[in-house]
C-alpha cells in the first residue's frame, strides 16, 4: 500500500509497465525521487547527463521497443531542458510521457524561484495533453490518460506535479461522490483496417498500374513480410523514408534504399519513372522527390486520417494498420506479366551499389568517411541496431549500409536535431541489452552533448549482457551538413567563422573514462578498427579523422545546385580546391562504370 501521491504515481506506472524512467533530479521531483528510491529500481531511474538526452532516450526507448517512454524532469529549468527531446518525439509521433515536477502549490502564482508557467510552456509539444495535478485524489486519472493518450495518438503527453503534492497523502480511490473520476489501466492497439469499398478501389488503382513504385516509412515497420509480397506480385521497387530504414531489408534487388536529398539515384529513378505510387506509412515531405504531380496515381496507407493526402495527391486513401492493411490488399492485386520495369529498377540498384562501393574507395585527407561505413556495413552485427545523428553521416547512414533483416535503425526524422544519436544509442542498450548498438554521430554533436553522455555510458555498460556499444565519432573539425548545405543551396562560400570547430581527442576522452577508444586516421586501419570496436569487451568510442571535403552528393544534381556550387567556389570558398577535387571524383565514379 502506498503512503504518498510520489510511490502511488510510481506504482500507476508499474501498472501500464513502466519499468524505466530517463531523468535528472531537482528540487520540484525531490517527493518523487525519494519514491523512485523506496521503489527498489521498479521503476527504475535511468540518470541522463542533462534533461534534454533523457527525454531523447525516452523517444528511443519508444522507437526501439513500440512501447511508451517516460522521462522526468524537475520544475523550472529541468522542465525546459526536456523541450527539444520532446519535440523530436512528438514530430516522429513517438509515445513519450512527460513527468514534470512544480514548485509548491502555496507558492505558485507568486513569482517564486523557478517557478514556470508548465502548462503554457507544454500546451505545444504535448498538446494533446498536459496537465497539472491539483488534489491527489486526481494522479490515477492524470497517469491513466497520459499513458493512453501517448500510446493511441502516437505522441508526447505531460504530467505536472507540484513537490508538496507529490510528497502528500495518496488518495488511491477517489470517494464515490459527484466530481471525482474513476479510471482505470490498460491500452491494447485496435485493428484498423479499411472499409471494402476503399480497397476495392486502391487495388483497381495498383492493378492498372505498369510501374508501380512502392514508398515506405516507419509506420510500415513488422509489414516487411507483405510490403515484400505486394511488390513481388506488382513488380514493384520499393524505396524507404529515412525513418523507415530498416522497414525492408537493403538485401533485395528490388529495394531501393532511401529516398531524398539523402537518398539514391535508384530511389530518384523509380519515382520519376513510375506511374503509380504506394506509400505505406510514410509522411515524408520533400515533393520534388516524389512523383510530379499527374503523372502518376496514388494509393496511400496510414494509421493516421490526418498524415493521409498531403504529400501527394491520392486518389484511394487507406485508413489502417499498414500489415493488416496490406493484408487485405493482398488477395485482390494481381500478377503482373510485364517485368521489364522490375528489371529496370534491380539493374539500377546493382549499378548504384557498385557506384557506392567505388566513391567509398576514393581517396580523400585521410580518410574518405564513406569508406568508414561501407567497411561497417560488410560487418554489421545480426540482429544490430543503428542510431545517427543530424550531420553528414545521416548521408552515410541512408546510402552506404546496407541493412538486414532483424536489424533496427533511427534518427530524428522530423525535428533533423542534433544530439539524438548517443542518447538514442543508451535507450537501444537500455531496452535490448543483449544486442549490439551503433551510434554514427558527428564531431559537432559530441561537442553539443554526445561527450557528456558518454559518461552515462560509462556509469552503466556493464549492466548490458552484450557490451558492445560503438559511436563512431566523424572527426572532420566542421559542422559538414550546413557547410554543404551554404555551398549548394545558398552559393556562399563555407563560412569558418560558423563551420569550424576544435579538434577534440574523443577516443582519448573514451579512455579516460574507462571506455575503449580508438582513433584512425589512415584509410587501411579502418577495418581492423570496425572488427576490435566489435569484439570488444566494453564500448567503444572509434574516432575517425574525416575529410570535409568528400560531398555528401544528392541523387540528382539540379541546374540550381551546380550553380550555387560553382558561385561558392568562385566566391573564394576556403577549401576550394579540395571541394571541387572530391565533388568531380565522386561525380565521375557515377558516370563511369568500369573505372
Ligand atoms: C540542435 C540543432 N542545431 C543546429 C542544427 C543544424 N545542423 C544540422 S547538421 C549540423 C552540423 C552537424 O555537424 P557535425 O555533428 O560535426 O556533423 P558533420 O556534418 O560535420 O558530419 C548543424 C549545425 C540542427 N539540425 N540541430
Ligand atoms: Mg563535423
Amino acid at each position: 500500500m502506498s503512503q504518498l501521491v510520489a510511490d502511488y504515481l510510481l506504482e500507476r506506472l508499474r501498472d501500464w509497465d513502466v519499468h524505466r524512467i530517463y531523468g535528472y533530479p531537482g528540487e520540484g521531483i525531490n517527493a518523487l525521487l525519494g519514491a523512485l528510491d523506496r521503489a527498489d529500481g521498479d521503476p527504475e531511474l535511468i540518470k541522463a547527463r542533462h534533461e534534454e538526452m533523457a527525454a531523447f532516450m525516452a523517444c528511443g526507448h519508444a522507437k526501439f521497443t513500440g512501447e511508451v517512454g517516460v522521462c522526468m524532469a524537475t520544475s523550472g529549468p529541468g522542465a525546459i531542458h526536456l523541450l527539444n527531446g520532446l519535440y523530436d518525439a512528438k514530430l516522429d509521433h513517438q509515445p513519450v510521457v512527460a513527468i514534470v515536477g512544480q514548485q509548491a502549490r502555496p507558492a505558485l502564482g507568486g513569482d517564486y524561484q523557478q517557478e514556470v508557467d508548465l502548462v503554457t510552456l507544454f500546451k505545444d509539444v504535448a498538446h494533446e495533453y498536459v496537465h497539472m495535478a491539483v488534489h491527489p485524489a486526481q494522479i490515477r486519472h492524470l497517469v491513466d490518460r497520459a499513458v493512453r493518450i501517448a500510446r493511441s495518438e502516437r505522441t508526447v503527453t505531460c504530467l505536472i506535479v507540484p513537490n508538496d503534492l507529490a510528497g502528500s497523502p495518496v488518495v488511491e480511490q477517489p470517494p464515490h461522490e459527484h466530481g471525482t473520476v474513476h479510471s482505470s489501466i490498460g491500452y491494447s492497439p485496435p485493428k484498423i483496417v479499411p472499409a471494402e469499398l476503399e480497397l476495392r478501389h486502391a487495388a483497381a488503382v495498383l492493378n492498372e498500374g505498369e510501374r508501380v513504385a512502392i514508398l515506405v516509412g516507419q509506420g510500415a515497420q513488422g509489414a516487411a513480410d507483405e510490403i515484400v509480397e505486394v511488390a513481388n506480385i506488382l513488380g514493384a521497387g520499393v524505396a524507404k523514408a529515412l525513418l523507415g530504414r530498416a522497414v525492408v531489408p537493403d538485401d533485395l534487388p528490388f529495394v531501393t534504399g532511401s529516398i531524398g536529398l539523402l537518398g539514391t539515384r535508384p530511389s530518384y529513378e523509380l519515382m520519376n519513372g513510375c506511374d503509380t505510387l504506394l506509400m505505406v506509412g510514410s509522411s515524408f515531405p520533400y515533393s520534388e522527390f516524389l512523383p510530379e504531380e499527374g503523372k502518376a496515381r496514388g494509393v496511400q496507407i496510414d494509421i493516421d486520417a490526418r498524415m493521409i493526402g498531403i504529400r501527394y495527391p491520392m486518389e484511394a486513401n487507406l485508413v489502417g494498420d499498414a500489415k493488416e492493411t496490406l493484408r487485405a490488399l493482398i488477395p485482390r492485386l494481381e500478377w503482373k506479366d510485364d517485368q521489364s520495369w522490375r528489371e529496370r529498377i534491380s539493374s539500377s540498384v546493382a549499378e548504384w551499389w557498385k557506384v557506392m562501393e567505388r566513391r567509398a574507395y576514393d581517396d580523400a585527407d585521410p580518410i574518405n568517411p564513406q569508406r568508414v561505413f561501407w567497411e561497417l556495413s560488410n560487418r554489421l552485427p545480426d540482429g544490430c541496431i543503428l542510431t545517427s545523428d543530424s550531420g553528414s553521416a545521416a548521408n552515410w547512414f541512408a546510402r552506404d549500409l546496407k541493412l538486414r533483416g532483424g536489424m533496427l535503425a533511427s534518427l530524428s526524422g522530423n525535428l533533423a536535431t542534433m544530439g539524438p544519436g548517443v542518447p538514442y544509442a543508451i535507450a537501444a542498450k537500455f531496452a535490448h541489452p543483449d544486442r549490439p548498438v551503433i551510434a554514427l554521430v558527428g564531431d559537432g554533436a559530441m561537442q553539443m552533448n554526445g561527450l557528456a553522455e558518454l559518461i552515462t555510458i560509462a556509469k552503466y555498460w556493464e549492466r548490458w549482457s552484450d557490451p558492445r556499444l560503438v559511436v563512431l565519432v566523424l572527426n572532420n573539425c566542421d559542422l559538414n551538413q550546413v557547410t554543404w548545405e551554404q555551398r549548394v543551396m545558398e552559393g556562399d562560400p563555407m563560412y569558418p567563422g560558423s563551420q569550424e570547430i576544435p579538434d577534440v581527442p574523443y577516443a582519448r576522452f573514451a579512455e579516460m573514462i574507462g571506455l575503449c577508444g580508438i582513433r584512425v586516421d589512415d584509410p587501411a586501419e579502418i577495418d581492423g578498427a570496425w572488427d576490435e570496436a566489435l569484439t570488444a569487451d566494453r564500448p567503444v568510442v572509434l574516432e575517425a579523422i574525416v575529410d570535409p571535403d568528400v560531398p555528401p552528393l544528392p541523387p540528382h544534381i539540379t541546374f540550381e545546385q551546380a550553380k550555387h556550387f560553382g558561385a561558392a567556389a568562385l566566391a573564394g570558398d576556403p577549401r576550394r580546391g579540395e571541394m571541387i577535387r572530391q565533388s568531380l571524383k565522386q561525380m565521375a565514379d557515377a558516370l563511369l562504370p568500369n573505372r
